[in-house]
């Protein structure tokens, strides 16, 4: 289920962002963490849910519709659709976990080669669960260097302790905000929703709001 600001908010981009990775690397975690500022016991997700927020980065009002999809092998086939048009990809993997880190190039890496509609979409490689310093199994060093091979933002955060966490979707946020062509897509998206709104000026707007 979304959940959704009141109508009347305006926004100057609207981005679809999608999080990614093996179950219980903490996917909805980081976005109740993000959302809500706390973090509960989560059960695993079950196909996919998405939740919108708003913030302003870079003096531009942004909508993120952030998909959060399961991680769990038998939910997979539901959320290939779910990467059409997202502008944002978070890649997670948990930290103490080092299976969860070699599935982002086996597994994740290759769904978004696939599945992906946006050839100028940015990525963000996160390691979770930085709060758990005594079992943590894969470098710092490590997600860095994974992050740069596959052209990717890098950042450790916990979804716990909120360390690093907004700054998460900050940083994929200003870095779309740089890329013209995704810039384009969510101001389109803006166009068509204000003609939801006002219907009497829909006729001048259709010629301009076609992606
Ligand atoms: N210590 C610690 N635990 C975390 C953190 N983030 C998530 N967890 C725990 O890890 C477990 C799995 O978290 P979820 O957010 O459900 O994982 P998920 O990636 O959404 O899993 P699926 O929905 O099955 O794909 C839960 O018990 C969380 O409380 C974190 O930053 N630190
Ligand atoms: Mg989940």
């Amino acid at each position: 289920m979304g959940s959704s600001a009141g109508s009347g908010s305006s926004y100057d981009y609207a981005f679809k962002i999608l999080l990614i990775g093996d179950s219980g690397v903490g996917k909805s975690s980081l976005l109740l963490s993000f959302i809500s500022s706390h973090v509960d016991d989560l059960a695993p997700t079950i196909g996919v849910d998405f939740k919108i927020k708003h913030l302003t980065v870079g003096g531009k009002r942004l909508k993120l519709t952030i998909w959060d999809t399961a991680g769990q092998e038998r939910f997979r086939t539901l959320t290939s659709s779910y990467y059409r048009g997202a502008q944002g990809i978070i890649l997670v993997y948990d930290v103490t976990r080092r299976e969860t880190f070699a599935n982002l190039a086996d597994i994740w890496a290759r769904e978004i080669d696939l599945y992906s509609t946006n050839q100028d979409c940015i990525k963000i490689v996160v390691g979770n669960k930085v709060d758990k310093e005594t079992e943590k199994m894969v470098t710092r060093e490590e997600g860095i260097a994974f992050a740069q091979q596959y052209g990717c933002l890098f950042l450790e955060c916990s979804a716990k302790t909120r360390e690093n966490v907004e700054k998460c979707f900050e940083e994929l946020a200003l870095k779309i905000l740089e890329v013209p062509s995704l810039l384009e897509e969510g101001s389109a998206a803006m166009k068509r929703n204000i003609s939801k709104q006002k219907p009497e000026d829909h006729a001048s707007e259709v010629g301009g709001c076609c992606s």
